[in-house]
């Protein structure tokens, strides 16, 4: 092929026309047809291009989308923590608790007549009350020391109330399961009992302190009797203490409530 320097080669200017930007010839034949190569290849790169800035560009959304997505979700959880705890806010003032009050609570059951509510009321005043058998619940707050305090919650134990006993585990950090180590007989029903109420899913990691009260009269059993006939053994996979004590003595409380605070620092 042939060129002047000023209008491009015989036979190339229509090609030239069509492939070239360029107004003015070069002179070199082959860097014009190696241009001409170019041209489609350039189309493909950018068609390549956009589809990538497309891609990106989808990501990004996509992205986007699960950010608010996730944001979403956040603030829903927040929305249901913060009901919880109106709730629980509410509860509490309705039982007569202080709304600020954070003593972790704790939960007195067992069979009527095991010496609960003595119990409770020993601890909270250090005197030995007059009882009647509980109808729903007594609540008191007891400190330890100067830093530590339980909220006890010491709910009825007739046959009647025990339904009851799945309302008060909600906020439940330890389990603190009264027998009457002095009657023998009843062991075997406050062990179904103690089995049924453990094996509620919200008690799962909840730690428990039996008390084997009455410990003052003649003929209580032993700590290893007591657990024995409850049939501790099986609770192999939760933190669970026994303790002798009496209420009406006053002897054992204050240790079996240490140790409770313990347990439940524990979990
Ligand atoms: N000897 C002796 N008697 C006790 C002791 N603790 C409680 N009692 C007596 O046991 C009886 C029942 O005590 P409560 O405290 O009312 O029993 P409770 O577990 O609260 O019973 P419910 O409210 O029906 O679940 C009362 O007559 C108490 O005086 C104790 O440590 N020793
Ligand atoms: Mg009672």
């Amino acid at each position: 092929m042939q060129s002047d320097g000023s209008h491009g080669p015989t036979g190339c200017s229509d090609w030239l026309l069509l492939n070239t930007p360029e107004r003015h010839w070069t002179g070199e034949v082959q860097s014009v047809v190696l241009r001409g190569e170019e041209g489609p290849k350039k189309k493909k790169k950018k068609k390549k291009k956009k589809k990538k800035k497309k891609k990106k560009k989808k990501k990004k959304k996509k992205k986007k989308k699960k950010k608010k997505k996730k944001k979403k979700k956040k603030k829903k959880k927040k929305k249901k923590r913060r009901r919880r705890r109106r709730r629980r806010r509410r509860r509490r003032i309705f039982m007569g608790l202080s709304h600020s009050s954070r003593a972790p609570q704790v939960i007195l059951m067992g069979l009527d007549s095991a010496g609960k509510s003595t119990l409770l009321a020993r601890l909270l005043t250090g005197q030995v009350m007059d009882t009647s058998p509980t109808i729903g619940f007594n609540v008191g707050t007891l400190d330890l020391d100067k830093k530590t305090s339980l909220t006890i919650w010491d709910v009825g134990g007739q046959k009647s109330m025990r339904a009851n006993w799945r309302f008060y585990l909600e906020d439940c950090r330890a389990l603190i399961f009264v027998v009457d180590s002095s009657d023998p007989a009843r062991l075997p029903e406050a062990q179904k009992v103690l089995k049924k109420v453990l094996s509620e899913e919200i008690l799962r990691d909840v730690p428990l302190m039996v008390l084997a009260n009455k410990k003052d009269r003649p003929n209580s059993m032993t700590i290893r009797e007591v657990s024995r006939q409850l049939d501790l053994a099986q609770y192999g996979d939760r933190l669970w203490e026994i303790q002798a004590c009496s209420a009406v003595q006053g002897l054992g409380l204050q240790q079996a409530f240490l140790s409770v605070h313990k347990l439940i620092k524990k979990t």
